[in-house]
């Protein structure tokens, strides 16, 4: 069965993974430290839209570095999350596997139960430590590891909250990391009533900007463990909400905007920029360091971009929260120094769930053996290397039982088709993607056969991954609740 778990560990040498340029180092180099495995630099923005950048076909986000990154990497233009909104897919980027596998399904605490024939599973408030992580097994392979912004997967009762910071899921520093999943205020000292950013370093003065700041703290990371392989998990809090820009990028854009424009708003265009020009910064660092050909950059987020006043996603319907590809196909790409692909894109549908048996076989990490036989992605460095290839995979899925913009549903991506079965009454709707990337045609009533073919998939994965579904409520009535 293709949807079976399998992890592709390399058995081939590490350099083999960093690329060409350490092949050629190490060729005529055998010192000790061009042995050492790749660094890993994952950037993570946090709702960060399909179309939130330059090169991605944004009117009005300017993003050079952005830019020139995408020339220099494999874009990923069929690149998804594993869920249209936060903590599920930092879970599942976190283990390899499917939220619906690990019953980590919403964001931390979730929305309040609302008036509904489902209610919610008793699904999963914390990154369990049942799991290997990503960043234990890279620890256990000799790496230092730091994890900076936000994090989002402790349980959100204070008396928890500290077992389950980064600190305690195998990352040996935590810069910014904690329960909440947007910060107080953007600004130094980055609070607003209760929540803050209680982790970072002392120091700072007030004006100053909390993306930046993480990137300054990346760069004295980068610094102190320059001699040594890292995997540094850069999670900015941007471009969440609250949209608080630095005030000349604002004032920037205030002039750019002009009417009739799909990307409006000055303050989230300024933060876009402002996170391009912390990526612009760490490849500086990176050269200066003589870091750049040992280090392999992902940049990706965690689900798409807020629509409405925020940002706009088209030609993918509807945004963040939402069950149509608005909601989880994100920005996704990687660079690797020295690889054939850069400048080119892949069209092979992936999703978070592949990045750790990725960066695993980057890494030449072997992980653990329990933990891998249930994870869920697929190692990308084939396509690093082909991205006209296949991983041969038959489909990716989604499963999310619970309301928030959308009622509960699962949907399945299969070739150019994404069907979506909604679990109150469980019909389904069918798109054809490559035809109709905005999904406007349902074709399930055209095409039964094959709808039932991917509801059929969708409904053995489920069972496979153990997926929770929604609890019915035998007493619900819609004509009560008016
Ligand atoms: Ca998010």
């Amino acid at each position: 069965m293709t949807t079976k778990p399998r992890l592709l560990i390399a058995a081939a040498c590490v350099l083999c993974a960093a690329g060409p340029c350490a092949n050629a180092t190490a060729d005529t180099n055998s010192s000790k430290s061009d042995q050492r495995p790749p660094n890993i630099l994952f950037l993570l923005v946090d709702d960060w839209g399909w179309t939130d950048a330059g090169c991605l076909g944004s009117d009005l986000y300017q993003t050079p570095n952005i830019d020139q990154f995408q020339r220099d990497s494999v874009n990923f233009d069929n690149g998804y999350s594993a869920c249209t909104v936060c903590s599920p897919t930092r879970g599942a980027l976190m283990t390899g596997m499917y939220p619906a596998r690990t019953h980590l399904t919403n964001y931390i605490p979730g929305a309040r139960q609302p008036a509904g024939p489902l209610r919610n599973p008793n699904w999963t408030k914390r990154l369990e430590h049942r799991h290997v992580t990503i960043a234990e097994a890279l620890r256990d392979a000799g790496y230092r590891t730091a994890h900076l912004g936000k994090w989002h997967l402790t349980p959100f009762n204070d008396d928890e909250v500290e077992e389950y910071l980064p600190g305690k899921h195998g990352f040996e520093v935590n810069i910014g990391g904690n329960k909440w999943g947007q910060p107080g205020s953007y600004f130094h000292p980055y609070r607003k009533g209760i929540r803050s950013i209680g982790v970072l370093p002392p120091g700072g003065k007030e004006g100053d900007y909390l993306t930046d700041r993480l990137t300054t703290e990346a760069v004295r990371l980068m610094t102190q463990w320059k001699d040594e392989p890292f995997f540094l998990h850069l999670a900015y809090y941007a471009v969440h909400t609250p949209i608080q820009p630095k005030p000349e990028l604002l004032a920037k854009y205030e002039n750019l905007v002009s009417p009739g424009s799909r990307h409006a708003h000055p303050g989230y265009a300024a933060m876009v920029e402002s996170v391009d020009q912390s990526l612009g910064t760490l490849r500086k660092h990176l050269q200066e360091l003589n870091l750049d050909d040992r280090t392999i950059i992902f940049l990706t987020s965690d689900n798409g971009g807020v629509i409405g006043r925020i940002t706009d996603n088209f030609p993918l319907r509807s945004g963040k929260s939402n069950l149509y590809e608005g909601g989880v196909r994100v920005p996704t790409m990687i660079h690797r120094p020295g690889m054939a692909g850069a400048g080119t894109t892949c069209s092979e549908p992936i999703i978070t769930v592949d990045f750790y048996p990725t960066i695993l076989e980057m890494a030449g990490a072997v992980g653990n053996s329990e933990h891998n036989e249930y994870v869920d992605g697929l190692s990308l460095v084939p396509l690093l290397s082909d991205p006209e290839s296949s991983l041969d995979r038959q489909a990716i899925y989604w499963h999310y039982p619970h309301y928030q913009a959308a009622t509960p549903y699962g949907a399945v991506r299969s070739g150019p088709w994404r069907l979506i079965e909604f679990y109150e009454d469980m019909h389904v709707e069918l798109y054809n993607l490559v035809d109709d990337i905005g999904e406007t045609k349902d074709l399930s009533s055209q095409l039964p056969e094959q709808a039932e073919k991917l509801r059929s998939m969708l409904h053995s994965w489920r069972q496979e991954v153990g997926a929770q579904m929604p609890i019915r409520v035998q007493e619900y009535s819609p004509t009560a609740q008016d």
